[in-house]
Order: structure tokens, then sequence, then C-alpha cells
């Protein structure tokens, strides 16, 4: 087993003491419905009370958290640790990758089981259970991929989804053509089994049969460099897609989950299909979607250019980065991931002279949600809560985890990040806890970072110093039938804490991400009988304060910049300044 260096001493893994009783005090509780300022003390892995003038039993360590956020800890759904594919494995094991995750602020993963075509499920599932389970730092999840067909197939799912297994979504691949592609007829099947399991069909959407044709033109015409993988399947090969899989949905009436879309086509195709859709369709995007772009597919450098290669690609569109950001912000995309599948450069290197052979996949899972917060929060494109929402509630919603995840409330697990909107640091392949030696956003700079994060009531990540313990983490069985996929849950993003009221009709359920007038009326009036908790805008509102106009809600500090001047501490915190340690605040 390893620990980081500077953990604190582990006998096993029951670490007592102070490491038991933990007081966050002074901060600002952010959930996905509202903001309060409010202290958390947490006991044994789990949050016990939530407010001011706690009592508190002695041999409580407490966390000073003034001027800063105390959010639910990310849940990353889309990660592959360990995973082989295309000739190589990825570099993240599961140590590797959910230290870097908590390194970030993440405190739930949840992996996908790939089994290769013609191999039992039950069988992949075992040996992903026997990759992760004795070396991950933080809880995960498991999905597992449908990458072929049969009536066994159809069995091993049933008995997935029971207790014993604890799966309750499953990934279809309409692309990767001759390694875990469906045809629609089998898609159709796996979505209609998914429905009768009452588990959530996912699809990687992109057209296999086109990509398969413009990859043999493209290198029959001599295009053999990165440049090939975007221009083998651009933006309509995955809106196409994307299309069809809601057609296919529709028609077996089940609910789906989009994984990984990377284009401002696919969020269109995504918008249309909403409007006809019976079922809930959920759209995932990545941190890589909108930290950077395509342009890096034409770098000289084929380690550079190459290292950018995932599917569907990152697109050559210079905006779509902030489109992305903005359909996340008003509910035309619902969550982000990071697809973490990282390959070290000599795999990558199987694609030289033929861009197809290049192992797909990037970084994401420590610098997701500080890319996020960057690019979102800090322009004002996205509130607090809603970054809570698409960085960590709605994952817990979806995939039935909430709100024992994604939660910062009595009786949730205690997996919180105490977040410093003053944090400043340059993302780098040097400093980043990956097992690669290459960043997708290196050199960017971010403003906005995890300061503590505690997975299950342990401080994880102390003052800027990482004290993971492999292992710690356990597998989270998650149960089909999730409310806010199949029914009976308010709707996603505009979860009120309290049971509807009486004169509410029904509990808001936003049908498809696009909640209906009635819908905003009634949360608008959910977060008014909330009274205390509010200071955050809807989903789709994206009500951000005028410029220059204070925040009422603003006792002790602002995050936005119109407000920097009036905390009590106007100040930023730099780790590691050039020249020597951080001197603290300054
Ligand atoms: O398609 C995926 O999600 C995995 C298998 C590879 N990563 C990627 O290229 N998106
Ligand atoms: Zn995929
Ligand atoms: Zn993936």
């Amino acid at each position: 087993m390893t620990v980081d260096a500077t953990a604190t001493s582990v006998s096993g893994i029951n670490i007592k003491s102070s490491q038991n009783r933990l007081l966050i005090k002074n901060g600002r509780v952010v959930n996905d419905d509202g903001v309060e300022d409010s202290d958390v003390y947490i006991e044994d892995g789990i949050i016990k009370q939530v407010g001011r003038n706690l009592i508190i039993p002695g041999g409580t360590r407490t966390i000073d958290a003034t001027g800063k956020l105390v959010m639910p800890g990310g849940i990353d759904p889309h990660t592959h640790f360990e995973l082989e594919m295309m000739g190589a494995k990825t570099a993240d094991d599961f140590y590797k990758g959910t230290r870097a995750a908590v390194a970030g602020g993440t405190t739930t993963v949840i992996d996908f089981v790939l089994p290769q075509k013609g191999q039992s499920l039950l069988e992949a599932y075992a040996n992903w259970r026997e990759k992760a389970d004795n070396k991950v730092c933080c809880d995960y999840g498991l999905h597992v991929g449908v990458t072929w067909w049969s009536p066994s197939v159809k069995k091993e799912m049933e008995q997935l989804v029971s207790e014993q297994y604890g799966v309750n979504s499953f990934k279809m691949f309409m692309a990767y053509r001759d390694a875990w592609m469906l045809d629609d007829y089998d898609l159709y099947c796996a979505m209609e089994t998914c429905t009768l399991l009452k588990a959530l069909p996912q699809v990687h959407a992109e057209n296999g049969h086109i990509i398969a044709r413009n990859t043999e033109k493209l290198l029959t015409a001599g295009v053999t460099g990165p440049e090939g993988h975007e221009m083998s399947r651009d933006e309509e090969v995955e809106a196409e897609a994307v299309n069809r899989a809601c057609v296919i949905a529709n028609q077996a009436n089940s609910p789906l989950y989009i994984v990984h879309m990377m284009s401002k086509s696919a969020v269109e195709a995504l918008d249309l299909a909403r409007k006809r859709q019976k079922q809930p369709v959920f759209g995932e995007t990545l941190a890589a979607t909108v930290g950077t772009d395509g342009t890096h597919y034409r770098n000289s450098c084929f380690r550079h250019a190459a290292a950018h290669v995932l599917s569907p690609p990152l697109r050559p569109d210079t905006r779509t980065p902030q489109a992305m950001v903005e359909a996340l912000a008003d509910d035309r995309l619902q969550l982000i991931g990071s697809d973490n599948c990282t390959f070290h450069e000599k795999d990558k290197e199987l694609g030289k002279g033929n861009f197809s052979k290049i192992p797909n996949g990037v970084n994401g899972v420590e610098d997701r949600m500080s890319i996020l917060w960057e690019k979102a929060v800090n322009t004002d494109t996205m509130d607090p809560c809603r970054f809570v929402a698409v960085t960590s509630s709605t994952a817990a919603k979806v995939f039935n985890l909430w709100p024992q995840k994604g939660r910062v409330a009595v009786n949730s697990d205690a997996d919180i990040v105490v977040w410093d909107p003053r944090l400043e640091r340059t993302i780098t392949a040097a400093a980043h806890k990956h097992a690669v030696d290459f960043n997708i956003f290196e050199g960017q700079r971010v403003t906005g970072g995890p300061q503590y994060v505690i997975v299950n009531g342990r401080v994880c990540l102390d003052d800027g110093e990482l004290r993971v313990v492999e292992g710690l983490g356990k597998f989270l069985k998650t149960p089909p039938n999730s409310p806010f996929v199949y029914g009976g849950a308010p709707s996603i993003g505009k979860q009120q804490s309290a049971p509807p009221s009486p004169q509410q009709e029904s509990p808001v359920r936003v049908t498809n991400g696009t909640p209906t007038p009635t819908d905003l009326m009634l949360v608008n009036k959910q977060l008014e009988a909330l009274g205390s908790v509010s200071g955050c805008s809807t989903p789709t509102g994206r009500k951000m304060r005028e410029p220059g106009q204070r925040d009422l809600q603003n006792s002790t500090f602002s995050i936005s910049k119109e407000i920097e001047g009036l905390d009590t501490k106007t100040s930023v915190r730099v780790r590691n300044p050039p020249g020597g340690k951080s001197s603290g605040l300054w």
C-alpha cells in the first residue's frame, strides 16, 4: 500500500483521533441549489451538523475556511484507469489516477469496464474490481460497456444491476468499428434492456462507418499525421450520431446519457432532439473540451499533436470551448467529466505514420474543476451553484448516489472540497500528479482551486499538501431506478433540499433539461421558501450580478471580480511563487 510521504502515519487505514472529528468553520457552503454561510461538523466520515454555533466535542480538528467555499467533492463520471486499448495501456492506474483526482478536488470517480467483443461482461467486471479495489484513494463506481450483443449479454446485464454487482449504467459505442461498436439494431436492443432494468444507457456518439471510410481515403491521400484524426470525424459525424442515438432511445422509450460531447453541432443536435424526447437525455462534456481546442492537431511536433488525440476529437473551431461552457451554464449540457485516458509518449507513437493507430485519450481528472472554474465562474458565465451541479451533484443524481454523494448536508458522506477562489497556479506536467509527462493544459494559469480535500472524513489534501492513502477508497454500488432518471424526483439542478411545499402541485421535474416556465416559477418559489440559502441563479438563468452590483448575500467575502475589494482579506494566494515557498496570503 502506498501513502504520500507526508501522510499521517497509518497502521492500516483506520486513522483515529483528529482524523475522526473535523470542523470546517467560517466557510460558505455551496450546494447545487443554494449558498449559506455555515460551519460543517464531521465525525466518522459523515457530515453530522451544518449550521452556526455548533456544539463541538473535544479532540476535534478545526479548519478555518474564512473566504473559502465549502462544496461537495467533485464527482467525475468518466475515467479510464488501467484501460488496455489500441495496443497500449493507460498510464494512470487506479492509484495514480485517483490520487490526481483528489489533488484537483474530485472525491468520487466512475470508471468504465470495457469487455472485448465476445468477452463475458461479468469476467471483465471482476478484472476491473481486481485492478481497482486495493488501489483507489477515493470512492469509485463502475459503468459497464456493452461491446457486443447476444442473449448472454442481456442476461449478464440483468446480473450486473443486481445488488451483488451494483452497476446501473451501460455504455454502447457507435464508433471504434473494429473494437467495441454496435450496429443500430443491437444498440436498440441494449437500450431496451437498460430501460427494462431501470439502468441508464450511455453512448459514444460518432458514426463509425463514416470514420472508417474517411480514414481509408485520408491515408490513401497521404494524410497520416494527427491532423488526420479530426479530419476523419468532423462535427457533423458526431452530431449525426447524437441525433441517431436520441431517435433510437425514443423508439426504445429509454433515457439516454451522451458521453463526451465535443462540439457545437452535437449540442445543437441534442437541443433539437430534447424537444421531442419522451425520456430524459443528459449531455456530458469534458475538461478538455472547455479547456483547449483542436488547433493543436496542426502542431508540427508529433508528440504534442498526438497527445491531444481523443474521440470525438477536439474541434479546430476556437469558439468551441466558450460555447460548451455556455451550454453547461444554461443546461443545454448537464455535466462535465474528464474522460481521463492518458498514454505515455511511446504508446502514442504507435500512431506515427498512421493517425488511426494513435491511442485515443487525454488527461483531465486532476484539472477538471480548476479549468471549469477558470473558464466559467471567473468569466461570470456560471455561478458557483451551477458549478457544483455540473461537477458533482448532477452526476450523483443521475447515477443514484445522491445525497450520499454530491451534497454538503447532514448524513451525507464527508466528501468535501474547501475551495479557494483566489488560489492561483499554472498547470504543468512537472507539477501534476498524473503518471504521464504531458498535460494538455500545460502553461494555463488558473485562479481557483482546492485548499483542502476531505475524502470520507479524512483530510487528503491538507492546505495544499497531498496526503492520500492507497486503498482508502471503496467501491460504490450504484442502484438502478434513479429517481432523477426514471421519475419521482424534482428536476436536476433545481432540486430543493426541502420536500415540495404543499402549495406546489407537484415536484419540479425537468423532463429533458428544458425547464418550462412553470418549472422555473416553482424553482424560484422553492429557493425563496428556503430563505437564507440563495445567491445562485437557476441553471438556465445565467443570472449573474451586473458589474458593480453588490451581492446582498455577501457577508464575508466575494468571489467575483466586480466585488473583489469588499471582502475582509483582499489577497491572492500564490503557491510556491518564483524563488521559493509561498509566503501565504499577501
Ligand atoms: O472513447 C472513450 O471514451 C475512450 C475509450 C477513449 N477516450 C477517448 O478517446 N474519448
Ligand atoms: Zn467514448
Ligand atoms: Zn471515455
